[in-house]
């Protein structure tokens, strides 16, 4: 028995096409009641997925609209249960009408992400590929999508599965060994077993390390904008974001508080952190506001120092440009007059000028080129999800552990307690055993509809 859900799958917004779902026991003969085909037929003969135009009509027989209607019969739909899709016109307010019909004739709201829960518990995805639904909806990058769109194929679940079968394996036999020590089974074969923890380890290492490529994608790069006042920080913030963000004056010591914002450049999502200049003041103001620099400066993914290109270099320079990861020769429509000096040669250094635009995309570019993690990690398989990494944190612990108990000689049952705690994060992971309050909260993050 599953309960009749009914929501407005696309946005509550005007536009040309709007989509109501309708998930569980009786969503066929609810539709049913509220749509009409134009060839007369009913949707509870109509064949599986395929589109029939028709009329929409409230239980009182009133027009509400004319569009299609599609039906999918369980198990072979998204959620695995009976489901129903209205494609109306994008009308918030006929939409609301039709979706009020459908509550009178027996359907209720669904919750954020219901859908998606219903087909991760009726086995129509696991959990990775359930939170890779919501990432691909709430993606802002091209190559955030991507990773997402193929982790909704599998691409995190067919790593973990090999590891989790190749584990499983290990402990039948182990349990056979611990269980009927006088059966004639194949002995304790230490050196076969550590061959398969070392190939799990690595399995499970190799995809925790890209987490912090997996943060970036996700969250963005936190670059922070610093130099001595009046270098042109928040020009250039400005010339990032497309429009003015922050304020700009010839004044040194405009900017007191720190200022963020964040853009999506080069596919790459930045999260911008504008800084008050760095100089030794005796204005109790100000120097709260360096004391943020500072700070923003330690939190920063990558530092870009920015100088002004059109004058000698200061020693007020120095302390960012040390720090710096990218080096913003700023002001690079006037005259040069600077010179960096032997030290600051190592970091990339780019001819920028907030005032024209000029090398703005190659200042981007350099920055994306920074970027913590590996670039060539294959698209899904690069972890950016903050609980999928702990639980693949935990199962690297218990193989290790595993490894060194077989090592240091220990009884089998020592490792196999182990292994055993390296398959329950597996199986947190996948969401093959998962506390029913963790999965409420994981489906939460999900919009009404989807
Ligand atoms: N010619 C030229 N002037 C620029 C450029 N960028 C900034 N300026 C000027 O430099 C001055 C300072 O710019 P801001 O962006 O306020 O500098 P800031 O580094 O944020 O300064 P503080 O907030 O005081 O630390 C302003 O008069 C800008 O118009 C540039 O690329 N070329
Ligand atoms: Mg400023």
């Amino acid at each position: 028995m599953s309960e009749l859900i009914a929501a407005l799958a696309t946005g509550n917004v005007r536009s040309a096409i709007g989509i109501i779902r309708l998930s569980g026991d009786g969503a066929v003969a609810c539709v049913d009641r509220l749509f009409h085909p134009k060839n007369g037929g009913r949707m509870g003969d109509a064949p599986a997925n395929r589109l029939i135009f028709g009329e929409v009509q409230g239980l009182d027989g009133a027009l509400l609209d004319t569009g299609l209607c599609t039906v999918s019969r369980a198990p072979h739909s998204y959620t695995g249960e009976d489901t129903a899709e209205l494609q109306c016109h994008g009308s918030p307010v006929a939409l609301a009408a039709i979706l009020g019909e459908l509550f009178r004739a027996g359907a209720r709201q669904a919750l954020p992400g219901e859908f998606t829960k219903r087909a991760f518990l009726n086995g129509k995805l696991d959990l990775t590929q359930a939170e890779a639904v919501i990432d691909l909806i709430d993606a802002q990058t091209g190559g955030a999508a991507l990773n997402a769109s193929a982790q909704l194929a599998g691409a995190v679940r067919k790593k973990t599965d090999a590891v989790y079968d190749r584990l499983l394996d290990m402990t039948a036999h182990f349990h056979a060994v611990v269980d009927w020590p006088d059966e004639d089974i194949e002995d304790f074969q230490a050196l076969s077993y550590l061959d398969t923890l070392n190939a799990a380890g690595g399995a499970l290492r190799g995809l925790l390390d890209t987490f912090d490529r997996g943060r970036v994608l996700r969250d963005g790069v936190r670059c922070a904008l610093v130099g001595r006042p009046n270098v042109g920080k928040s020009s250039l913030l400005n010339a990032l974001l497309g429009f003015d963000r922050a304020i700009v004056t010839d004044v040194p010591g405009t900017t007191r508080d720190t200022v963020e914002d964040t853009c999506v450049a080069g596919g790459v999502k930045l999260r911008l952190v504008d800084t008050a200049g760095l100089r030794d003041t005796c204005d109790a103001v100000e120097r709260m506001g360096v004391e943020r620099s500072l700070a923003a400066m330690d939190a920063a993914d990558v530092v870009i120092a920015v100088l002004d290109a059109s004058q000698p270099l200061t020693p007020e320079d120095l302390t960012p440009a040390r720090r710096a990861g990218v080096l913003a020769l700023n002001k690079s429509d006037l005259p040069r007059r600077l010179e960096l000096p032997e030290e600051l040669t190592r970091i990339p250094a780019v001819a920028v000028s907030a005032r024209t635009g000029e090398g703005i995309d190659r200042l981007t570019q350099t920055v994306a080129a920074l970027l913590p993690g590996r670039s060539d990690v294959p698209a899904g398989e690069i972890l950016t999800n903050a609980r999928q990494a702990g639980e693949v944190a935990a199962a690297l612990d218990s193989v290790e552990a595993a490894r060194e108990a077989l090592l240091a000689g220990v009884t089998p049952d020592a490792v196999l307690t182990e292994i055993e705690a390296a398959l329950a994060a597996l199986g947190r992971l996948s969401g093959r055993t998962l506390a029913g309050d963790v999965t409420e909260r994981i489906f939460q993050r999900f919009c009404v509809g989807k």
